[in-house]
């Protein structure tokens, strides 16, 4: 399990997210917890790169019916970096369906509708190597920044 380390996860604001305007709301959570954003952009999700992020479902029922989802309006994509960023963001987005979601969560306080798919506002890598897939298939190298943010003089050890 993650304690100190340093990891970036992806974050994908959902089409009914974006409809809905939390776009500003989501990326406020993030930047409240404390979480740093280095990398983001709008963008259209193609079918072809839609499958091979869902890959892992492509032989589920609701497969179809996600990939018609994904790819229904224009996404925000986010490469999230922080202490062990890929458990604190699963966390903060709370269970798959949002009508077991916690309060508190991002799922458990933004959505509650389901249509074909579960529509559930944001993704969240689930583990290290999702992360490290889905963040290649989403991002090239020189649109992920490196840059210091205020408070991390605070942070440092030993001062
Ligand atoms: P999560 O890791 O919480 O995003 O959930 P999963 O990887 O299990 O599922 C990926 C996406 O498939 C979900 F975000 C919504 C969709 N899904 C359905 O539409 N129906 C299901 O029964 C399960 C998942």
């Amino acid at each position: 399990m993650c304690k100190e380390e340093v990891e970036r996860t992806l974050v994908i604001i959902k089409p009914d997210a974006v409809v809905r305007g939390l776009i500003g709301e989501i990326i406020s959570r993030f930047e409240r917890k404390g979480l740093k954003i280095v990398g983001m952009k709008m963008m259209w999700i193609s079918r072809e790169l839609a499958e091979k992020h869902y890959e892992e479902h492509r032989n589920k029922p609701f497969f179809e019916a996600l990939v018609n989802y994904i790819t229904k309006t224009p996404v925000v994509v986010m490469v999230v970096e922080g202490r062990c960023a890929i458990e604190v963001v699963r966390k903060m987005a709370g269970a798959t369906d949002p009508k077991d979601a916690e309060p508190g969560t991002i799922r458990g306080d933004l959505a509650l509708d389901i249509s074909d798919a579960i529509c559930n506002v944001i993704h969240a890598s689930d583990s290290k190597e999702s992360a490290e897939r889905e963040i290649s298939l989403f991002f090239k190298p020189e649109e992920i920044f490196d840059y210091p943010k205020a408070a991390d003089w605070f942070y440092r050890k030993g001062i």
